[in-house]
This record gives structure tokens, sequence and C-alpha cells, in this order.
């Protein structure tokens, strides 16, 4: 029964040399989470390990579609060197009163927002 109660007394003490240990252990992995951040900066795909991160960027296009039940823009776009996009068509979330100032077959210059969640026109400015 003492032999019992000594270990237990003793276990308390290793508890929490075993938590200081765990606190160091997760300071040491911060460090290549900070690296890995650094290198995002200089990498090509903005799509990855971003999470919800998102880049503002601006191009031009011409609307092809506008679907008020999916709340989206249609613009055949060209490139967008900010944040290597080749020109393609595709749908951008606008909301109403976005959507009432264009029509199809319009050419636009748009700001617009993009990350993982999908891309949202911001801004349009007929040209
Ligand atoms: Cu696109």
């Amino acid at each position: 029964m003492r032999t019992t109660t000594l270990i237990t007394l003793l276990a308390a003490p290793l508890a929490l040399a075993a938590c200081d240990s765990g606190q160091d252990t997760a300071e040491m992995e911060d460090m290549p989470m900070a690296e890995d951040a650094m290198m995002m900066d200089g990498q090509d795909m903005p799509m990855t390990d971003t999470g919800n991160a998102m880049q503002s960027a601006s191009a031009q296009g011409t609307v092809t579609a506008i679907d008020a039940e999916a709340g989206t823009i249609t613009v055949d776009h060209g490139p967008v060197p900010a944040i290597e996009w080749p020109a393609m068509t595709m749908a951008f979330e606008a909301d109403e009163q976005l959507r009432s100032e264009v029509s199809v077959g319009e050419g636009i210059a748009f700001e617009f927002r993009t990350g993982s969640e999908g891309s949202v026109i911001t801004s349009i400015t007929k040209e």
C-alpha cells in the first residue's frame, strides 16, 4: 500500500515535467511553420495551403452570363498575371447590385477576391 502511495507522489512531479516538455515541443513545431509561411510568398501556386486567405486582383473580360439564382456573373476574362491565372471563362459571385450593372456581351474591367471559398467580384468598371 505504501509503495502505491509513493509511486503516486512521484508520478505527480513527473507528470508536470512531461507537460513542460510538451510545451517545448510545441514551440519547436512553430519554427518550421514560420519557415513554411515565408516560403509561401515565393511560391507559384496560390491555391496551395492558403487556407481561407483571399487574394485581390483585377481583370478585364466579357460578360457571358448572369445567373440571378446562383448569384454569379460569368466572365470570359483575360490572363491575370498577379495571381497567375490564364485566360478563361468562369463564374464569379457577385451581389445583386453588381449583377444589375452589367449585361451579357458587355466588356468590363473588374476587381475581385479569390480564395478557397471561390471568387467574388467586388467592383466593376465598364470598358
Ligand atoms: Cu478565371
